[in-house]
């Protein structure tokens, strides 16, 4: 469930100095620690509902005890990054920013609203020359090693245009308890943009695919926060197959324009539906590897989940890793925002969109009753393989007070999300909980 979770390091400062206003970017509001404590044990229902400023929560025999209701779960910050308006900073350093839900309602993203995930210090924007901006394509299974500019790319290949999501294998961290190191994403760290550029597989093959090559690996032009210039903050890659896929792209454009300068601007890599580390920003160099590309943050635990469900806490031993592949099903509720009033009697226009990593999705559903019933909602084709795919619905109240609306998707091959957090696992990946979102109706 989309919840904020105090548990980020920074927010942990801020309740020592300034608790009010911790408070404020948490809740929404200022919420008297009483009461607060009062819900997680779901002890005073009247107090809930008076905290929630409504006359009753005609579901709450329904609720889950400790549930913290999604009304408290909005946070008002200001805040703002150069051509990213109302995203949520995480972190200045690296730079790391999310969209709150109701800012991801556009079918594709634009540019101001995709999120940020940084893990070094991308290059000076005065030192990007797209004009000398320089591609090479080598490594021990790269037949003949060769460099491109930009143009090069764009005159010797031909142009492909898709809407890919990129999700963080992080997103949705923050729910984790305990907490994983690493940003406290909540629900914002995906988005679904259209990126232009040539296929991975067609500047492979001009390069000459040796009959060993197993996996691809990048580098960008990004430096590590340590300031040491020999290592990459980040260097990660797909096996062959991943690669050899029509939709993988070098691409130079995102919804017909230059890639945002956070983005990866001139240049970057788009495997869409894998987690959005595969996906390398101001790219230079692709290597076509022999064995598991072995760049920096390919190794566990980085992106890698335990091979088996563990207990929250546990050490799990790096041998027991596996990379994350294909993101699992998942969807978001962008309409209307979190916290939205309406007169009972009134019908509410109800949508989001769904997406399944390389998968497509089958179904969503949506419930008002904290999901002991579930209606279907009218649910779009993607755009194409690797696009989100839009849905929505128009829901009736039966009476006065506080609901929620929880969606969940199920993929082709009949996967659904969990209504909770599912399985802990240390780095705080992987986490397609349900979305909801509050609703008064009065
Ligand atoms: N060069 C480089 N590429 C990178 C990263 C990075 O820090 N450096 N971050 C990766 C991660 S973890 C994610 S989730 C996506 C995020 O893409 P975005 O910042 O454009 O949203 O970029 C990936 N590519
Ligand atoms: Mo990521």
């Amino acid at each position: 469930m989309s919840k904020r979770t105090p548990e980020s390091r920074g927010l942990h400062q801020l309740y020592d100095q300034d608790p009010e206003k911790a408070d404020r970017l948490v809740w929404g509001r200022e919420v008297d620690p009483e009461s607060r404590r009062g819900f997680l044990k779901k002890s005073g229902l009247a107090a809930m509902t008076a905290a929630l400023g409504a006359v009753a929560i005609p579901y709450a025999a329904k609720m889950p005890g400790g549930l913290i209701p999604a009304a408290f779960a909005q946070s008002d910050e200001p805040f703002m990054l150069e051509g990213k308006d109302g995203l949520t900073l995480l972190n200045d350093r690296p730079i790391n920013a999310e969209t709150p839900p109701h800012l991801l309602d556009d079918e594709i993203t634009p540019a101001n609203r995709m999120f940020v995930r940084n893990n070094g210090i991308p290059p000076g924007l005065k030192s990007i020359d797209p004009e000398t901006w320089l591609l090479s394509i080598e490594g021990e299974s790269c037949a003949t090693p060769m460099t491109f500019t930009i143009a090069e790319l764009k005159q010797k290949f031909e142009h492909y245009t898709y809407q890919l999501t990129i999700e963080c294998g992080g997103n949705g961290r923050a729910e984790y308890v305990p907490s994983a190191s690493g940003n406290q994403w909540t629900t914002g760290a995906v988005a679904c943009p259209t990126f232009t550029g040539a296929r991975l597989r067609d500047v492979l093959e001009a390069c000459g695919i040796k009959d060993d090559a197993v996996y691809i690996g990048y580098y960008g032009a990004d430096s590590h926060v340590s300031g040491d210039t020999s290592k990459h903050p980040i260097s990660r890659g797909v096996p062959m197959s991943k690669a050899l896929e029509d939709e993988s792209l070098i691409a130079w454009a995102m919804n017909g324009e230059d890639i945002p300068y956070l983005n990866g601007y001139p240049l970057r890599v788009v495997c869409g539906g894998w987690p959005g580390s595969v996906s390398g920003k101001w790219l230079q160099k692709i290597v076509i590897r022999n064995k598991k590309h072995d760049g920096a943050k390919m190794s566990a635990p980085s992106y890698s989940m335990p091979k088996y469900p563990v207990a929250p806490g546990t050490e799990v031993p790096k041998s027991d890793f596996v990379t994350i592949e294909s993101m699992p099903v998942k969807s978001l509720i962008t309409f209307p925002e979190s916290g939205l009033t309406q007169a009972k009697g009134e019908k509410l226009v109800v949508r989001g969109h769904a997406w399944a990593g390389d998968l497509a999705v089958d179904k969503v559903q949506v419930s008002i009753d904290f999901g002991a019933t579930w209606h279907e909602a009218k649910l779009m084709a993607p755009a194409n393989r690797l696009a989100w795919q839009h849905w929505s619905t128009v829901l009736d109240f039966p009476e006065i007070g506080y609901y929620e609306i929880w969606a969940k998707a199920t993929d082709s091959e009949g996967r659904s999300q969990p209504m909770v957090v599912p399985g802990w696992n240390p780095k705080g990946y992987l986490n397609n909980a349900c979305h909801r979102i509050a609703v008064q109706i009065v």
